[in-house]
């Protein structure tokens, strides 16, 4: 069965000093290099967020990170600025071996959605163009690591399952924010979308 590796979002501003460090989001970076040389696919996926993004909360008037907001397409956590294009924390770790990738999937670009998930906008609609490309290469499983375990990992694995693909999530190389108890609630909704957690 060829399997593709799905690396989400091991940028700067998810690792200890960045905007939006998730802890120890730096340590699944070796791992995931000793994985990406025997996947029969490797992608990479990069949170990619124009200046004023609108999941940033600089962007709405009076409002603090990590405040939840109703947005056209249902609710929204507002972040600190991150990932903002072209900076040096929307760049890959430094150590990440993404010479090793087949292709690399930008989003959160559009300034008016956010986008979680590898496959679809937050308006569960958009699609990012991923579906596809692992359709014409043949890929027929997934797994997946990165970060944030409770927010773009799951929207990516939860995603995958619905779109029928087999997927598993390795917990070992990932990281997650937990706002809330939300990696409680990312682990519960992967379990019922039929995602493997290893
Ligand atoms: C992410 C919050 C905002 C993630 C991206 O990669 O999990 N989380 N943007
Ligand atoms: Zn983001």
């Amino acid at each position: 069965m060829p399997k593709a590796l799905i690396v989400i979002d091991v940028q700067n501003d998810f690792c200890p000093g960045g905007a939006l460090a998730v802890e120890g989001g730096d340590r699944v970076v070796a791992g995931i290099n000793t994985m990406m040389r025997d996947a029969g696919a490797v992608i990479l996926t990069q949170d990619w967020h124009p200046a004023g993004h609108s999941s940033f909360a600089s962007s709405h008037e009076g409002k603090a990170p990590f405040e939840v907001i109703d947005m056209p397409y249902g609710s929204q956590v507002l972040w600190p600025d991150h990932c903002v294009q072209g900076t040096q924390g929307a760049d890959f770790h430094p150590d990440l071996e993404t010479d090793r990738a087949d292709m690399i999937v930008r989003k959160g670009y559009n300034p008016a959605i956010d986008s979680y998930s590898a496959f679809y906008e937050n308006d569960h609609e958009t699609p990012t163009g991923l579906h596809g490309y692992l359709r014409s290469r043949g890929m027929t499983e997934l797994v997946m690591v990165g970060l944030a375990t409770d927010f773009c990992v799951s929207y990516s694995a939860v995603d995958a399952a619905r779109l029928g693909y087999p997927v598993t999530v390795l917990r070992d190389l990932c990281r997650g924010i937990d706002l809330d108890g939300s990696l409680e609630i990312a682990l519960k909704d992967m379990s019922a979308a039929g995602v493997a957690l290893a």
